[in-house]
Order: C-alpha cells, then sequence, then structure tokens
C-alpha cells in the first residue's frame, strides 16, 4: 500500500461533526426508539431508509439500532471526528489518494442492492439488500480500526453480526471459508479503469473468524447509513485484522473448502498475508508495526496485539506461527 504524507488537518473543519452534535444525535435517536420510532417514521426496524431525516450530503439515519457492550465508554477512547472517518480513506475503486474516495464516489449509487450467495450453504441464492438485512437486528458498535499503513481510528459502525448471516444460510459441512467480493463495475467505480488491482478486490476470512462474534456487516455508521466511500451499502468490518481485510460494497459471499485467494495477497504476496492479524511484533517488510497514528492525534501510539481484541480472539490462533502466518 501507499503512504502518503496527507495529513487529517487537510479536512475542512466545517465537514466535522462536533461530538455534542452527535451525541444530541444519539440522544434524539434513543428517546426516539422509546417513543416507539419505528411506527413514527412508518418503517419497522431495522431500516436502512428514513430519507426524511437525512441532513444534506448525510447518510439516512438508521432506525432501531441496537445497543450493545461495544461502547465508546466500555473502549474508553475517544470517537475518531466523522469528518475524518468520511474523507481520510482507501478505497481504490474510487482511486488511491486518502481524499479520492470521499470526491470521486458522490455519484455512485449503492441501491438496488444485490447480493449472491452461493457455494457450501444450503441457502444459496441472490438477495436483494433489504431482505438480506431484514431478519437481522441493527447493532451499534464501537471497535478500533487499524490499517496496515500504521494509521487508526475509533469508529461506531452499526451493522449485523456476520455470524448470524451464516447460521441463517445454513453452511454445510464444506464451508471451512468465506469468500467476499466487491462490485465489479469501472461505469460506476472509475479507479477500477486502473490496475493498480485486480477487480474485483476479493477478501476471505476463516470459517470460525467469520463466526467469531466481533466480526460485523456494517451499514452504517454514526447512526446513518454508510458514506459511498466507507464501502455503501454493505461492507464487512473485522476489527483484530489490519484494515483491508475489511472489504466494501460485498456483492458477493461464498462458503467453501478452500482458503481464497485475497487482492492484497495477490498484489503483494510477501507484504499482504492472507490472516493479517493486527501484530506489532511481526513488521510489514517496509515498515515497523510496532506503532499506529491515531487520527486526530499528533503522537504515535504503540500497537496492540490483534488491536486490542485478544481476549475475544486470541484462542483462534493458538499454536499458529504468527510469523509464518502473517
Ligand atoms: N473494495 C475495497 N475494500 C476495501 C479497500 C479497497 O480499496 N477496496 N481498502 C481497504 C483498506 S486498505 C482499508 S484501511 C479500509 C478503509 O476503510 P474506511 O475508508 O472505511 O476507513 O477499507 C478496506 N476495504
Ligand atoms: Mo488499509
Amino acid at each position: 500500500m501507499l503512504i502518503k504524507a496527507k495529513k487529517t488537518s487537510d479536512v475542512a473543519s466545517s465537514e466535522i461533526t462536533p461530538k455534542s452534535v452527535y451525541l444530541d444525535r444519539r440522544r434524539f435517536l434513543a428517546t426516539a426508539a422509546l417513543a416507539g420510532a419505528g411506527a413514527a417514521f412508518g418503517t419497522i426496524a431495522p431500516s436502512l431508509s428514513v430519507p426524511a431525516l437525512a441532513a444534506p450530503g448525510r447518510g439516512a439515519k438508521l432506525a432501531g439500532v441496537k445497543e450493545t457492550k461495544w461502547t465508546q465508554k466500555a473502549l474508553g477512547e475517544d470517537l475518531t471526528e466523522y469528518g475524518s472517518v468520511t474523507k481520510y480513506n482507501n478505497f481504490y475503486e474510487f482511486g488511491t489518494g486518502k481524499t479520492d474516495p470521499a470526491e470521486n464516489a458522490t455519484k455512485f449509487k449503492p441501491r438496488p442492492w444485490s447480493l449472491a450467495v452461493d457455494g457450501a450453504v444450503e441457502k444459496p441464492g441472490t438477495y436483494d439488500l433489504e431482505d438480506f438485512i431484514k431478519p437481522h437486528q441493527l447493532e451499534e458498535r464501537v471497535y478500533r480500526f487499524r490499517c496496515v499503513e500504521a494509521w487508526s481510528m475509533v469508529i461506531p459502525w452499526v451493522g449485523i453480526p456476520l455470524a448470524d448471516v451464516i447460521k441463517r444460510l445454513g453452511p454445510t459441512g464444506d464451508a471451512k471459508y468465506v469468500a467476499f467480493e466487491t462490485l465489479n463495475d469501472p461505469e460506476r467505480m472509475p479507479g477500477q479503469r486502473s490496475r493498480v488491482l485486480q477487480w474485483p478486490y476479493k477478501e476471505g476470512l476463516r470459517i470460525d473468524e467469520a463466526m467469531n462474534p466481533l466480526a460485523l456487516l456494517a451499514v452504517g455508521l454514526y447512526g446513518e447509513e454508510l458514506p459511498n466511500q466507507n464501502g455503501a451499502p454493505i461492507r464487512l468490518v473485522v476489527p483484530w485484522k489490519y484494515g483491508f481485510k475489511s472489504i466494501k460494497s460485498i456483492v458477493k459471499i461464498t462458503l467453501q473448502a478452500k482458503q481464497p485467494p485475497t487482492s492484497w495477497n495477490i498484489a503483494g504476496p510477501r507484504e499482504y498475508g492472507f490472516y493479517s492479524n493486527v501484530n506489532p511484533g511481526v513488521s510489514h517488510p517496509r515498515w515497523s508495526q510496532a506503532k499506529e497514528r491515531r487520527i486526530g492525534d499528533f503522537l504515535k501510539r504503540p500497537s496492540k496485539m490483534f488491536n486490542g481484541y485478544e481476549e475475544e480472539v486470541g484462542q483462534m490462533y493458538a499454536g499458529m506461527d504468527m510469523r509464518k502466518n502473517y
């Protein structure tokens, strides 16, 4: 991955939502939920579209979002400003610069959207996004997010647990891995006209990783629908792995017996492995992973094994050589 020296200070301060505004919004959502807001908005939770309440340039507010134990308070770290989360991105389908996705994805229409599910499942098929989401309750989860380029954020995601989705699809005995693919459409994703990566963007998880309670299919952030540049309408979030595992704008999910090929591993096999667990003890061939810059901070901070999620995920890698399986 290219390291660019662009700073968050490039983000116009007018674009950054003060935390007080966000907190007010959260309070509003909480109150609205108590008052039976689902009915008031004319929708049944979970809903992916409550357009009347969307501020200009922002995603629609999501209704019926359940609080979880993964709160900002429990994490004990500040949220990264909305303006940074949505203007400092990696999404090569819209360009390789950090501000390219926000600039080039404005016209992208993430609707209608269908998700193909195939391979080792009892319920293969092509699902309309709304039908795919509907059986599940939307949850808010505040996670750390660590890019392999050694910057990080804290993001309040809204999504559905990947484990619940897989259970619903009914994995068969051959389901040892889960493969994901992003939309491949250079007309809509102009960055795909360049050969910087092999398209479509591909990622994968071992089945136990996919079933881990932390793995999330996100449809929103900051209580609103995902902005295009963050992977609308649905993307993976795997907080104990480097950011590139968290594939955006997913159109296909395949359960299979073999370990799937992944885009960054194809592009640089020595630099990007299949596992890509955050590991401060194993350097990238071109830079250290010992520290990271939390976007918004001046000084770097030490990185944590599994991005601080060792208690939740460490057992899955017991006995594995994490240097070999990078
Ligand atoms: N399809 C696709 N998914 C992707 C990427 C990409 O270029 N294309 N970039 C990855 C990388 S390197 C990171 S760090 C995260 C960035 O997510 P964010 O922009 O929401 O912070 O998305 C990941 N998912
Ligand atoms: Mo990344």
